[in-house]
């Protein structure tokens, strides 16, 4: 074939291309503009795991950013995943509301902590992890018009939930008390108790908490437990207290579930993660506990949305709760055995951190740990001003330092965004390597 035939050749095949395509974006714009997503996601496009998932992903980037652990999971519930999955029957199927064993287990274990029967059948709901049990509180028991009190900084997909259930978020931000100096712990972010009155109304379906509170590892404790249970039975709302971080309680500290005060059983769905517990996040399990006339609506989120999860690993955390459940209360307990590891970890942090001139937020509970990067006066304004200050810093320190952290306006509302955007926030259940590694940055951090 000359040359000449094969350019022709290639403009046709080209032209036919370029026309195909051009065609292909006109009908694909058509197809946009008529196909415009459901209102109940609309604005809800952007995500923080999503954004900085990727941009931590890079091997050399040391990552403290999303809250998973890289020391492994305890020996026994790997084992018995493995064991499990070879069982042929463990590989279909299983009860839609939970997995007869884990909901039997669970029943045993919570039975004991909240000092009541738990019903295996009727007052728990397994579903996919901390995430499916918000979705599916929300799902089945918040309403069109409804309002919903959420405490700033919050995990971030209550808001969108919230919004996905029709709803309307009002948010009150947990404040610092003035006057802290050096010593900052979680226990000094607090809530205005005239302000938080102030957020309930008719309209007030439900109040959501966190605790031990993720960012900042607040643990609400009795005094202010007892001012928003009491607020939710004057009111008559619900309230769904996400307890994902339960057992990573450190020293001088006590997790209280706020269902188990005087009124409250009957209005609350408490939230916790078989990733949390278990140090295994990507098992993707979790559960909601609470009175039965609660939570059959979020049975019937379950069985018209996902009817079941995983088998095997549905039975694997179950045999790992059996096993703690006989030690607990003591040290070998893994749920007392990973807060007493991490406890050693969040004062390494905090160490590392205060050697580079900054003030730590000292967690009372989980495994993050908030700090004020102000002293470092980082000059951002080549990055412009779309941004909060926070999201710039840490895209800055991932791409420049090589560190990733989480921005904590990530947590918070419009409104809150100057109180929280000089914040960012580092995940300290992290092998001591990796931990060794941040430090080094951090110490290095003025040497180019
Ligand atoms: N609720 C809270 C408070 C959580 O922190 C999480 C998990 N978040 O971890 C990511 C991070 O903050 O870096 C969940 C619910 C969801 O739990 P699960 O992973 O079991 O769905």
């Amino acid at each position: 074939m000359n040359i000449t035939r094969t350019v022709r050749r290639f403009y046709q095949f080209a032209s036919v291309h370029v026309n195909c395509t051009s065609r292909f974006s006109t009908s694909h714009r058509t197809m946009a503009s008529r196909h415009k997503p459901a209102k109940r996601i609309e604005g809800l496009d952007k995500n923080v795991w999503v954004a900085f998932t990727a941009l931590a992903a890079d091997p050399s980037v040391v990552n403290l950013g999303q809250g998973f652990p890289d020391i492994p999971p305890p020996s026994y519930v790997t084992e018995a995943l493995a064991k499990a999955a070879s069982v042929d029957k463990m590989n279909q199927y299983t009860r839609g509301f939970g997995h007869p064993s884990l909901v039997k287990a669970l029943s045993q274990v919570y039975g004991k902590v909240y000092g009541h029967a738990i019903d295996p059948l009727k007052e728990i709901l397994v579903t996919v992890g901390g995430y499916g049990s918000l979705f599916s509180t929300m799902q089945g028991l918040v309403e069109e018009g409804d309002e919903v009190i959420i405490v700033e900084p919050f995990f971030d997909c209550y808001v969108p939930m919230v919004r996905m259930a029709g709803a309307t978020p009002v948010l009150i931000p947990l404040r610092l008390k003035s006057d802290k100096g050096k010593d900052v712990s979680s226990a000094d972010w607090v809530l205005d108790p005239d302000e938080l009155a102030s957020k309930f109304n008719s309209k007030t379906k439900a109040i959501i908490i966190n605790t031990p509170n993720n960012p900042i590892g607040k643990i609400f404790n009795r005094d202010e437990l007892q001012m928003i249970a009491d607020l939710c039975i004057k009111h008559d709302t619900l309230c769904f207290s996400d307890e994902v971080y339960e057992w990573l309680i450190y020293k001088g500290h006590q997790h209280i579930k706020i269902a188990t005060l005087p009124g409250m059983w009957d209005r609350t769905i408490t939230i916790s993660s078989a990733g949390k517990t278990f140090s295994v996040t990507g098992w993707k399990l979790g559960w909601s506990i609470g009175p039965e006339h609660l939570i059959k609506h979020l049975q019937t989120v379950m069985q018209n949305t996902l009817y079941t999860c995983s088998t095997p690993l549905q039975e694997a955390v179950a045999q790992g709760l059996l096993r703690d459940f006989e030690l607990m209360g003591q040290p070998e307990c893994y749920f007392t055995s990973l807060a007493t590891e991490l406890e050693g970890k969040r004062d390494r942090m905090a160490a590392i951190l205060r050697e580079s001139g900054m003030t730590p937020i000292i967690p009372e509970g989980g495994y993050f740990m908030i700090v004020d990067v102000t002293v470092l006066n980082q000059d951002l304004s080549h990055m412009g001003d779309d941004e909060a200050y926070d999201y710039k810093f840490v895209k800055w320190m991932i791409k420049e330092k090589k560190l990733a952290a989480i921005p904590v306006t990530a947590f918070c509302g419009e409104d809150s965004k100057k109180q929280f955007e000089k914040y960012i926030r580092f995940c300290f259940i992290k092998q001591d390597s990796t931990l060794d590694a941040a430090e080094t940055i951090l110490k290095n951090w003025n040497k180019v």
